[in-house]
This record gives structure tokens, C-alpha cells and sequence, in this order.
């Protein structure tokens, strides 16, 4: 018997957490705790500690699958991909590449991704986004407005050198629960936490001072804090002084913006927001923690632009312990971001209209400038839209679940069926999948090599353990085999070439060399410019990354979230997640050890409105907004206040509800504001 331990990264979240996987006989039989990774240190949360459950599982995709009159046959390699080569070269001549999109995966490696958006770049078409535009398009919109560089700034282990750590809409502690050592840290040594949510979670329940304010309304509240941090003298002059732009025009705004007038909208007491004010501002060292409760907003932007400046005012940025920490959700989004998975980027955030980058990426990949296009790409929720216009009409997608993750599914749905051609590549058969024209099997992360980019810009290397199963592929070799079809000479696809090509494309990881980060255990931190920079864990500790070295304050302005509850849905409906699943749930629904512990759709709501409408525990509900209507069981718990419900979106039904309102700049939906009703399910309607 032959046993080994291949180290690994863990396949959910952005947090990155590492392990061993066990492997005997070619089959990982067990994970073992890795306790030296710096950020885990052998902790896993329930799914990761699930993560090989989803390996062998049954119903893995193992060959590839063509539609015929409506039902899947299992089809060759050469088949299924020479249809996909032939069909979409048909729609690229006949429409235009513009009729085509891509969806790109923040489940896959920086080196798929970097592939996915090259091809459909290649072909003629900005038109690839991913699910970054449904989770951190804010974060990457403001922050690379005021601070030049859109990412968390310090590494999560830095949460123990702070003296207060402000958390707002975030919930660690169910969604990214390693932090939970380090913050206890810095409890331990007397830090301060303040946490800002309409519901009362389990990180609320660790907060020193905790804010229930009104679901939308945090611009209100943070240009309160700043209002308190100035009148009372708390801010750093020096700070602002020597390092940002644009305080009197902040200072005259934020006069507006008093206590007494931030209560009435936030629904908190002056005292609170007095308090966290002088907590945040007089530390000698804090943190600001965002995350889904800043960013899935009509306002996301505005609202990553008031904690910057909040965090610019106070002077609480570029050193130790002090720094503005957006969680980022999946495993790789970052690095999907990095690698230019967004419409309006190539790789390194270098601008598609800028005819100098055009020129470079022209260069770099071997096709004639005029191949690459100038114009902006389409967004996720746009790209749906365009769909159901007719305009794009062939979408691929790699390792997204759109039809149960986008808003307003209904919508989704029927964009999708409008298409010519639906490509999905995945590992299970998704409710997107169940949609498609051609099926492809994708080996998962264990069964492939590469690397991802975790929240803190921390980057790692995944080794392969085992083999895929049956004729499932890693998604490199699959994008490879499309480009050639549309006839792209690519040369190597394999992960250590293409992360070759990313050193040499992508200045932020020019010294992330292959043979460099294989080794290092633990990864290294973008910016890496050269292979013998160490890194760099802490960002803007000397200047910022905009053209003069300063920060921008930003004055933004409150402004209500567009669904407001009224007579026929007086409740206000949030959206969001729990410790057992995992987004749209294609993996952990299939984890037998998590679905167990959370088998179905429920919907917690507040005593007061449980009487009001005549619901009892455990009884199912239907759920109805404007948009459609679904069936949960009720949840009674006083951890959401009267008037507002909360559902997680794990499983069908939760996105028939939510709305497909875009932030004007970032483009996402506001998915944690809807108006709703809530009424006993009949009997016939019951699950
Ligand atoms: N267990 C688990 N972990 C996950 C995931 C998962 O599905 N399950 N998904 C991963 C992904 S992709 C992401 S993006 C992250 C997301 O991680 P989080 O952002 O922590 O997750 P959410 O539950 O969407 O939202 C966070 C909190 O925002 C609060 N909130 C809602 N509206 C408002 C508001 O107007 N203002 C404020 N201040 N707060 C508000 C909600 O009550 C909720 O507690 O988690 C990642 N980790
Ligand atoms: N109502 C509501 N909706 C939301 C949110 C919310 O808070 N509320 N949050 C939004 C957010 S933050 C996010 S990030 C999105 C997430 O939206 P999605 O990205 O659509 O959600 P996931 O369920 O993570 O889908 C990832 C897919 O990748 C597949 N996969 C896993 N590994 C691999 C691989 O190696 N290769 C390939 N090809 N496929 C793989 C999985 O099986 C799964 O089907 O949802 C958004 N939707
Ligand atoms: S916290 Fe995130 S990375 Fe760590 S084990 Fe859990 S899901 Fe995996
Ligand atoms: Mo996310």
C-alpha cells in the first residue's frame, strides 16, 4: 500500500486555507491539517473539512454531453468539441464576435482564467465577466477610484496587531471563520469590536458594540462616524495632509451628516455612533472589515468610497493592524480578477480602451491588433439581458450556476433558453448545465495543478493529488482544445507555461514564477514585480497606487436602496448565506455530511411579524416580491428585527425574488434589498 500527502488548498472559499489530501492507491482516502499554514494553522470550517466528499461523488460529470431533442447523450471529446468549435465560428461569421459571451470562474485557477479571457479576447470579444460582478465589482470600481489598487490591503493574521477591528456586513464568523483566531487575538489583548449588520449573526455575538442599522442605509452611517471623527478632533491632519486629496470638499459634505440626522435613517442611537466613531478613530492601530453588506447594494459603490475615506480620515491604512480588509468571497476570485476575467480589463487591470494595452496583448498573443477590441465588454446581468435582446447569442460558460446565482431568475432562465448556443463546463450537472446545448466535464481542483489568489493577494500553488474521473479534463486542456478549433495557435497550455506567459503579461506577478511558488509554502503576495522581490503582504505603507501617490477622498451622498417595502410587500427581504452551504450549492447540497445538517430552503423571520401573519415554526411559507414567488420554511428568531426577512441562497428559489437592479458604476444587483410578502403556504404549493 503506498501512501502519500499532497499538500492542497481548499476548494471553497477566498480565505485559501491548506491541507493535505491523503492519497493511497491513486485515491485521496483522508485530509490531514496542515498546522504550519500562516493563516489557517490546521483550522478547517465544516466545508472545507467536507471538500473531499465532492471527488468521487456519483454524480460527477465523467464524459461530455450533446443535446438532442431535448435530452443529454453522452458524446466523445472530438464530437462534443468540434460541435462548440464549428457553432460558435458560425455565430462569430454570421453575427459578429460581439454576439458572443463568456462566463469565467472564480472556482477555477489564475491560469483557466487567464485562458478563458484570452479566448475571448481572441475571438473578437470584451464580452467575459464572472461572478466578482455579483460580489466585489464595487470593491474593484471605488477602491481602484480613491486608492489606485483595488484589494485588501493587510494579511488577515495582521487583524491581531489591531486595537479595534469595525466590521461591516460581514459575517465572518459563518463565511470566512478563520479569522475568528486572529480577531480573538487581538480581544485578548484588549482590541474593541464593532460590528455593523441588520442581523444579529454569530460575529455579531462576538462584538464588543454591535450596530443593528437599516438594511441600505451605511453610506448614512459612515458619513456619521467621519462627521463624529471631525468635529471631535479625532482625525489624522498629518495623515491627510501628507498623503490623500480632497479633505475640505469631504469636510464641508460631511457637516450634513450630524448624529441626530444619521439616527433617523440608520434607526441607531447618537450614542452608538458617537462611540464606534471615537473606537475607530482615537485607535492606535484599526481594521475595517467589508464585505456582501457594503457591496450588494444600488449604492455598493458609494458605500466602498465612504469606508475608504473613512479609513483615509483616521489614518488607519498602510501600516500594521490598520487597514481596509473587503473579504473576498471565492476561492479565486481575486485572482479571476487579476487575470482579467471583468469586461472592462485585461489581465492586471490594464484598461480594454487604451489602444497602447490593446497593442501589448495584440503583441503578446500573436493576433493582429484589429482582432482585439477597443470597446468595453458586457457585465454578468447585462451579458443576461443582451441574451434575452438577442445580441449575445452563444454564451460559455465555465464553472458558474447563473441560472440560480444571478437575480431575478425567472429572467435568467428565459435569456438562456433564447440563445443558439448554451456552452457549461463543470463538474456536476448544474441547474445552468441542465440548460445547455453541450455539457463539458471539468476535472475538479484536486484532479489539476495551478494556482489561486486568495483575499489577502496571497498566492498559492495547488498540486494534483489524484486523477479526474472518467473522461473529465482539467479546464486548461478544455479552453485549449476550443482555441484550436477556432483556429488560435497556442503552443503549451499546461499550468506552469501559462503561468509563464501571466509573469511576463502581468506586471504583479512577474516574479510569481513557477518553480518559485510551487515551493513556497504559505504562497507569496502580489505585487511580486521580479523573481527576487519578497513580496508584498502590507500595500500603500509609502504611497498609494494612483498617478500622484495619493489617496482620493471622495464625499458621497446617501441615497436610499431603490426597492422600498410598500402595501402590497411590507417586508424587507435580505439575502445572503450560512455556515453549512456554500453559494449555489452545487457542491455542498451534494456533500452528504453538510446537506444532512441543512436540507432545505428556510426563511427566518421575526416573532412579531411571525404573529402578524399567522406563521408558526417550521411551517412552510410562500415567499413573494414583485418578480416572482417561492415556498421556504419558516424560521423564527428575533436575530433579524420586525420587518425584514432573511433568506440564504443556496438552494432554488431565492433568486425568483431578488431584483436585477444594477449600481450604475459597478454594475452589481442589489441583492440584499427586496420588498416582499410573506403568507402560510397553501397546502398544494408545499414542497
Ligand atoms: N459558509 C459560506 N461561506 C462563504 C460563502 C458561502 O456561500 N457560504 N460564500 C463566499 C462568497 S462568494 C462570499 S462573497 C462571501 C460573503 O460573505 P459575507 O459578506 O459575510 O456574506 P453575506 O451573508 O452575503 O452578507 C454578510 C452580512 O451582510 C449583512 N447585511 C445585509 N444587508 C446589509 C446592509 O445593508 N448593511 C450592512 N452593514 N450589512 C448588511 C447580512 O445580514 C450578512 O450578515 O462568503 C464566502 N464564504
Ligand atoms: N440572492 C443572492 N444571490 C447571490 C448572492 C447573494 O448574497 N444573494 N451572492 C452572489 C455572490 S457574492 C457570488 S460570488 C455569486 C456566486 O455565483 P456562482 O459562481 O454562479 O456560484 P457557485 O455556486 O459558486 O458556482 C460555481 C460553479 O463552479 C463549479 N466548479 C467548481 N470547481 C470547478 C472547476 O474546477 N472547474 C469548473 N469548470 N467548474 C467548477 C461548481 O460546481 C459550481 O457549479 O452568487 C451571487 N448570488
Ligand atoms: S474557511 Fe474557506 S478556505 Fe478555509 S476551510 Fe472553510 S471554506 Fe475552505
Ligand atoms: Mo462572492
Amino acid at each position: 500500500m503506498s501512501q502519500s500527502l499532497i499538500p492542497t488548498i481548499c476548494p471553497y472559499c477566498g480565505v485559501g486555507c491548506a491541507f493535505y489530501i491523503v492519497v493511497e492507491n491513486g485515491r485521496a482516502v483522508g485530509l490531514e491539517y496542515m498546522t504550519d499554514h500562516p493563516v489557517n494553522q490546521g483550522s478547517l470550517c465544516s466545508k472545507g473539512n467536507a471538500a473531499l466528499e465532492i471527488l468521487d461523488h456519483p454524480e460527477r460529470l465523467t464524459h461530455p454531453l450533446i443535446k438532442a431533442a431535448d435530452r443529454f447523450r453522452p458524446a466523445s471529446w472530438e464530437e462534443a468539441l468540434d460541435l462548440i468549435g464549428q457553432r460558435l465560428s458560425a455565430i462569430r461569421h454570421a453575427v459578429g464576435p460581439d454576439a458572443l459571451g463568456f462566463l469565467a470562474s472564480a472556482k477555477c485557477t489564475n491560469e483557466e482564467n487567464y485562458l478563458f479571457q484570452k479566448l475571448a479576447r481572441c475571438l473578437g470579444s470584451n464580452h467575459v465577466d464572472h461572478c466578482a460582478r455579483l460580489c466585489h465589482a464595487p470593491t474593484v470600481v471605488a477602491l481602484a477610484h480613491s486608492l489606485g489598487s483595488a484589494a485588501m490591503t493587510n494579511p488577515i493574521p495582521d487583524l491581531a496587531e489591531s486595537d479595534c477591528i469595525l466590521v461591516i456586513g460581514s459575517n465572518w464568523a459563518e463565511n470566512h471563520s478563520p479569522l475568528a483566531r486572529w480577531v480573538w487575538r487581538a480581544k485578548d489583548r484588549g482590541a474593541r469590536v464593532i460590528v455593523v449588520d441588520p442581523r444579529l449573526t454569530p460575529t455579531a455575538w462576538l462584538a464588543d458594540l454591535y450596530l443593528p442599522l437599516r438594511p441600505g442605509t451605511d453610506v448614512a452611517l459612515l458619513n456619521g462616524l467621519m462627521h463624529v471623527a471631525l468635529t471631535e478632533g479625532l482625525v489624522d491632519r498629518d495623515f491627510i495632509a501628507r498623503r490623500t486629496t480632497g479633505f475640505d470638499a469631504l469636510a464641508r459634505h460631511l457637516m450634513a451628516y450630524p448624529p441626530s440626522r444619521v439616527s433617523e435613517i440608520t434607526g441607531l442611537p447618537p450614542a452608538q455612533i458617537v462611540a464606534t466613531a471615537r473606537a475607530y478613530a482615537s485607535a492606535s492601530a484599526a481594521s475595517l472589515v467589508y464585505c456582501m453588506g457594503v457591496t450588494q447594494h444600488t449604492t455598493g459603490s458609494e458605500n466602498v468610497l465612504a469606508c475608504a475615506d473613512l479609513a483615509l480620515l483616521c489614518g488607519q491604512i498602510g501600516r500594521r493592524g490598520a487597514g481596509l480588509m473587503p473579504l473576498r468571497g471565492q476561492n479565486n476570485v481575486q485572482g479571476a480578477c487579476d487575470m482579467g476575467a471583468l469586461a472592462q480589463f485585461y489581465p492586471g487591470y490594464q484598461p480594454v480602451d487604451a489602444p497602447e494595452v490593446r497593442d501589448f496583448f495584440a503583441h503578446a498573443w500573436g493576433v493582429a491588433a484589429d482582432t482585439l477590441s477597443l470597446s468595453p465588454g458586457l457585465t454578468v446581468v447585462e451579458m443576461i439581458e443582451a441574451a434575452a435582446a438577442g445580441r449575445i447569442r452563444a454564451l460559455y460558460v465555465m464553472g458558474e450556476n447563473p441560472v440560480l446565482s444571478d437575480p431575478n431568475a425567472d429572467r435568467v432562465r428565459e435569456a438562456l433558453s433564447r440563445l443558439d448556443l448554451l456552452v457549461v463546463q463543470d463538474i456536476f450537472l448544474t441547474e445552468t448545465a441542465e440548460m445547455a446545448d453541450v455539457v463539458l466535464p471539468a476535472a475538479a481542483w484536486a484532479e489539476k495543478e495551478g494556482s489561486t489568489t486568495t483575499t489577502e493577494r496571497r498566492v498559492q500553488w495547488s498540486h494534483q493529488a489524484v486523477e479526474p474521473p472518467g473522461q473529465a479534463r482539467p479546464d486548461t486542456w478544455i479552453i485549449g482544445q476550443i482555441a484550436r478549433r477556432l483556429g488560435l495557435t497556442w503552443g503549451e497550455v499546461a499550468p506552469p507555461s501559462v503561468l509563464a506567459e501571466i509573469n511576463r503579461t502581468v506586471p504583479i506577478y512577474g516574479g510569481l514564477v513557477p518553480e518559485r511558488l510551487m515551493a513556497a509554502r504559505g504562497g507569496l503576495f502580489w505585487p511580486c514585480p521580479t523573481p527576487e522581490h519578497p513580496g508584498t503582504p502590507i500595500l500603500h505603507m509609502e504611497r498609494f497606487a494612483t498617478a500622484d501617490g495619493r489617496a482620493r477622498l471622495i464625499p458621497v451622498d446617501f441615497r436610499p436602496p431603490a426597492e422600498e417595502p410598500e402595501e402590497r410587500f411590507p417586508l424587507t427581504l435580505t439575502t445572503g448565506r450560512i455556515a453549512i452551504h456554500y453559494n449555489a450549492g452545487s457542491m455542498t447540497r451534494r456533500s452528504p455530511s453538510l446537506v444532512t445538517r441543512a436540507p432545505t430552503l428556510c426563511v427566518e423571520l421575526n416573532p412579531v411579524d411571525a404573529a402578524q401573519w399567522g406563521v408558526s415554526d417550521g411551517e412552510w411559507v410562500t415567499v413573494s416580491t414583485p418578480r416572482g414567488q417561492t415556498q421556504a420554511r419558516a424560521r423564527i428568531t428575533d436575530t433579524v428585527e420586525a420587518g425584514v426577512v432573511f433568506m440564504p441562497f443556496h438552494f432554488p428559489g431565492t433568486n425568483r425574488l431578488t431584483t436585477d437592479l444594477l449600481d450604475p458604476q459597478a454594475k452589481i444587483p442589489e441583492y440584499k434589498v427586496a420588498a416582499c410578502q410573506i403568507a402560510v403556504a397553501r397546502k398544494e404549493d408545499e414542497q
